[in-house]
């Protein structure tokens, strides 16, 4: 962890400049120009366009250094450093993510479609697993709006997700040691994926997403523990039954497929009951506070889930 802690910074102060920029005109800027689009990528959105939304939460933002440092991402290795140490000639561009089986519109979308999808600032809550939580502004559209462009069938009641294969850029995938099973998959009921809440994020801080927070495109689902939230996206795909998720695969008794945030039921092997605070300072650096239900997204979510039984919600 960074020893320098930056002063409180409120979400009034994340990127100022974006009031200032009409995302129509700098889009048609990017497209005219080509430069941002061929050197930055995913920045040409994340970076300045992007106004603030009414999503917010009212506590600390997690320092950035913070955010882009202490990483779960396996396919670079399982140490929290190790995402940020073993990412770098990781290619995020040129990107498609393809959306395929029960729509009526299959399409395989470039980033470029992608970032011309309605984008926002939103500070949302993370809450991992392993019991740290952090709080992030990220940039990114509602996957509803992607769904909306390849039109649901009746008959699709799922989302999956897989994370690109690239072994060669990824050592995670490609040493001796292979810790999960490639590729890493997620999926979410298909009402939790329309849900508002449920983004596809493409920056954070205002800023491209950094190759280990999961660059070009990852998921978020605020309300759910963090390993939810897949990364490097290549292909979603809509489904009759629930998909396969890999720490479900994994650890089933561990970790559950829907996974929401719940301080009642513990992890078979610690507990849920409070959270430690990434870069919260405090004694020892720890910054320990209550674990709220559905990481405090209650009010908009638990309407998802009435009627089942929350004690098997793990
Ligand atoms: N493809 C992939 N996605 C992943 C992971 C991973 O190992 N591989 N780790 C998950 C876990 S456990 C967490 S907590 C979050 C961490 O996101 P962050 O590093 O951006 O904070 O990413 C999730 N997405
Ligand atoms: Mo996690």
């Amino acid at each position: 962890m960074p020893s320098y802690r930056p002063p409180r910074i409120v979400s009034s102060e994340i990127t100022p400049e974006a009031l200032f920029f009409n995302r129509r005109t700098f889009l048609g800027a990017a497209a005219g120009g080509g430069m941002l689009l061929a050197g930055s990528g995913t920045g040409l959105a994340a970076a300045l366009g992007a106004p603030k939304s009414k999503y917010t939460v009212d506590e600390d933002l997690t320092p950035e250094a913070d955010v882009t440092s202490y990483n779960n991402f396996y396919e670079f290795g399982t140490g929290k450093g190790d995402p940020a140490a073993n990412s770098n000639s990781f290619k995020p561009t040129p990107w498609t993510v393809k959306v395929d089986g029960l729509v009526g519109k299959p399409k395989e979308f470039g980033l470029e479609e992608l970032l011309a999808l309605p984008i926002e600032e939103r500070v949302y809550r993370m809450r991992c697993v392993e019991a740290w939580s952090m709080v992030i502004p990220w940039t990114g559209f509602q996957l509803s709006a992607l769904l909306d462009k390849v039109e649901p069938l009746g008959s699709a009641k799922y989302v999956s997700f897989e994370t690109v294969v690239r072994p060669s850029e990824m050592p995670g995938q490609s040493g001796f040691f292979q810790p999960l099973a490639w590729p890493y998959r997620e999926g979410l009921r298909l009402d939790e994926a329309r849900h508002p809440l449920t983004l596809l994020s493409v920056g954070v801080y205002g800023k491209t997403l950094p190759n280990q927070n999961g660059a070009p495109i990852r998921l978020v689902t605020p309300w759910k523990y963090g390993f939810k939230g897949i990364k490097s996206i290549v292909r979603i795909s809509l489904t009759e039954t629930q998909p396969p998720s890999t720490w479900n695969l994994s650890a089933p008794n561990e970790y559950g497929f829907f996974a929401n945030v719940n301080p009642a039921v513990d992890h078979p092997r610690w507990s849920q009951a409070t959270e430690n605070r990434i870069g919260g300072g405090g004694f020892f650096g720890s910054n320990r506070r209550d674990t709220l239900p559905f990481n405090g997204y209650a009010d908009e979510v638990a309407g998802l889930y009435a009627g089942m039984d929350l004690r098997a919600n793990y």
